[in-house]
């Protein structure tokens, strides 16, 4: 069995070459194609066996974007409908062909969407603070920018791995006013800043917001000085599975993202700590903005509800 798109792409996505929730479920997705179009499979029996093997690898990458699993399950369950109407093995793999595709091509549109959607809510003038590296929250500021606003950027760094440094680069590459500032000086600036907006990996059925470490500190500062705060994510990264109580894992990293290898060897005493993601309650959330429309944290259950209740509870 080839299953080089698949180990290759857990690996990528394991160690953040491929990074960013939108991204890692894009490339989870065209794995299993690839997985299912470069092999040959002697029975249906053993391309389902095989195929959500392969899934659940993919799936085990990183623990915290729900974007994840959510893709991956949503080819697996193509897969399980088409089995369920015993189609043949060529047909389940079309089927799934023209699934993964589809996948890709609309995440790609509701990125464009919020991206829209997003500009309408950057005033003239405006001054926003922007966290880590997020393609929904970069969509949005270049569709203000291309519809002609002038409003300024902070981006933070985003320690350990410097996704801010992404941002900033990108932002700046397309003509926006950008500067990049410590995520120690986000006080600092706060008070200049009119709008917070940050992308997510998952959301909760309460409309609490599981982003980058740093999100619920810059939460809590924007709180203090009525900064507003968005959120900008597509719908696969509802968690569906907090409806039923279950919590999001936080994935702990690797020490050597915060500290060099000798130093640690030199403190052996020290312990490292280093969280990827935490939590901002939906009390500090004035706005989730999806492809599906602007909702506030405490509308996002009904929306789950009426997208996902169904098709992906009892999936995984
Ligand atoms: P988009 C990233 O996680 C950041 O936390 C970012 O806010 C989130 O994914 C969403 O990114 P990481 O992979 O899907 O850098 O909006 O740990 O690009």
């Amino acid at each position: 069995m080839r299953n080089g798109s698949v180990d290759s792409t857990y690996l990528m996505i394991k160690d953040m070459r491929v990074r960013g929730a939108g991204r890692i479920a894009r490339a989870a997705v065209i794995a299993l194609k690839e997985y299912c179009d470069n092999n040959r499979f002697s029975s249906k029996k053993e391309f389902h066996s095989n195929l959500f093997a392969a899934g659940e690898k993919l799936k085990s990458a990183r623990p915290t974007a729900v974007s994840l699993p959510n893709a991956v399950n949503y080819v697996l369950a193509a897969a399980k409908r088409s089995e369920a109407k015993n189609s043949s093995l060529r047909e389940t793999i079309g089927t799934i062909d023209v699934v993964c595709d589809g996948f890709v091509a609309s995440s790609l549109k509701a990125t464009k969407t919020i991206g829209n959607y997003g500009a309408k809510r950057i005033q003239e003038g405006d001054v926003v603070l922007t966290h880590c590296n997020s393609e929904a929250v970069t969509a949005i500021l270049t569709a203000a920018h291309e519809a002609g606003k002038k409003f300024e950027v902070f981006a933070t760094e985003t320690r350990p791995r410097f996704q801010g440094r992404i941002t900033a680069s990108v932002l700046a590459k397309r003509g926006l006013d950008v500067s990049l500032i410590p995520d120690s000086a986000v006080r600092v600036y706060m008070r200049k800043v009119d709008a917070v907006l940050v992308g997510a990996d998952a959301i909760a059925a309460n409309g609490a917001v599981i982003n980058k470490i740093g999100t619920s500190q810059i939460a809590l500062v924007a709180h203090e000085t009525r900064a507003r705060f968005f959120v900008a994510a597509e719908t696969y990264k509802l968690s569906t599975t907090t409806m039923l109580g279950e919590l999001v894992e936080i994935e702990h990293r690797s020490p050597y993202e915060v500290v060099p290898r000798a130093w640690l060897k030199a403190n052996s005493r020290v312990k490292v700590k280093n969280p990827s993601f935490d939590i901002t309650p939906p009390e500090y959330i004035d706005l989730i903005i999806t492809e599906k429309g602007i909702y506030p944290p405490q509308g996002i259950v009904f929306l789950m509800k009426e997208l996902y209740a169904e098709p992906l509870l009892g999936i995984g």
